[in-house]
């Protein structure tokens, strides 16, 4: 059998709106023709609560596969316990069947395929929802079983208390699938499988991989990555030294001509310093659309000037101490009823704290 899985096509994500329903479409078009049951891993939509219109493209979209779709919310359709998600909503309509701490079995020819999902839950609740699952839910031995998800895992995302896909081997499934990260990957000798998002969307160097789906056959036990017409996406770092913002603008603006290609998203990442006196927001950069430039420039000046006012306030603390000797020196031999030195914290906090510490300590 061959199972298409489609993961993160964000329908509607704001910054490339159009690209997020082309390229979906693109996807879930070609499974239709290749595939003989299509897995989708979340985030369908961008929004949890996505407009008329999404809806409306959305449901077009499916309503002209003719392959089944078992499906799972992602992070981005997550809504409290009892509000129906919008991928729920399609399977309201008959367009395919969500899957959320359940299970289905699909069956072709006499194969059988045993499908469950468990649709994004937060980060810290991930141990707690895969042991309800494995309670709840059993695969069957004889039966090809995949679990569709849509978490971070340790091993792909930098974060804290993340579960590790090795945290999935008590499941004991065939195949794990999960959506969620939005380039293609894989884990555990190919048992773990994630196709990555169909649309850009952070714009980060792992973006400028291809884009597509992943396309299993439980024949032989093996997948290819199908790859779909996407935007290109041409990520570049430049770096300048003590550059005139009139210099760098140029530099800038020629880098941007060479790279220019049809219809491609470009993002510049500048580096470097300016000429003295001047700041990075001097610079007047151009704006086009599918242009996206981040502005580096004078961090590492900044960062000197964090150090400095980190000077300063170590400074500060040792006039405080100074301060504080003083008053020491001046009480000295004066006063033996209080602490100078408490007297003085007290005073840090205003002259009423120290006459009500004085107050404290009279006779
Ligand atoms: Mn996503």
């Amino acid at each position: 059998m061959k199972i298409a899985v489609i993961g993160d096509t964000h329908l509607g994500y704001p910054r490339f709106y159009t690209d997020s329903f082309t390229q979906a479409r693109a996807a879930f078009k070609d499974a239709d023709q290749k595939a003989d049951l299509i897995l989708f891993l979340g985030d369908l939509y961008d929004s949890r609560v996505p407009s008329l219109q999404v809806l409306g493209e959305a449901i077009s979209l499916f309503r002209e596969l003719k392959t089944q779709v078992y499906a799972i919310h992602g992070n981005h359709e997550r809504r409290s316990r009892g509000a129906l998600n919008p991928v729920e909503l399609l399977a309201k309509a008959g367009l395919l069947t969500h899957l959320h701490m359940d299970s289905a079995t699909f069956e072709k020819d006499g194969e059988k395929i045993f499908i469950a999902g468990m649709g994004n839950v937060p980060d810290d609740l991930t141990p707690r929802a895969l042991e309800k699952l494995r309670q709840t839910v059993t695969p069957p031995a004889d039966a090809f079983s995949i679990l569709l998800l849509h978490q971070s895992f340790k091993e792909f995302v930098y974060g804290e208390n993340l579960s590790s896909i090795h945290d999935l081997e008590p499941l004991n499934y065939s195949l794990y699938m999960n959506g969620h990260i939005h380039a293609h990957k894989t884990g555990m000798d190919g048992k773990f499988l994630i196709p990555g998002s169909t649309v850009l969307t952070q714009l980060t160097k792992e973006e400028t991989k291809p884009k597509g789906y992943l396309l299993y056959d439980t024949n032989s036990n093996s997948y290819e990555f199908v790859e779909i017409p996407s935007r290109k996406f041409i990520l570049r770092e430049i770096e300048m030294h003590n550059a005139a913002p009139n210099e760098a603008k140029k530099q800038i603006e020629e880098e941007l001509q060479e790279l220019k290609a049809p219809d491609a998203v470009i993002k510049l990442k500048i580096k470097g310093t300016l000429a003295h006196g001047f700041k990075a927001s001097d610079l007047n950069l151009p704006q086009e659309e599918g242009v996206f430039i981040d502005n580096h420039l004078n961090e590492r000046r900044l960062k000197k000037e964090i150090e400095k006012l980190r000077e300063l306030r170590e400074n500060k603390l040792s006039m405080r101490e100074l301060s504080e000797q003083r008053l020491r020196e001046r009480l000295q031999g004066k006063v033996g009823l209080f602490d100078p030195q408490k007297l003085f914290e007290h005073l840090l906090e205003g002259p009423d704290a120290g006459m009500q510490y004085l107050k404290t300590k009279r006779p």
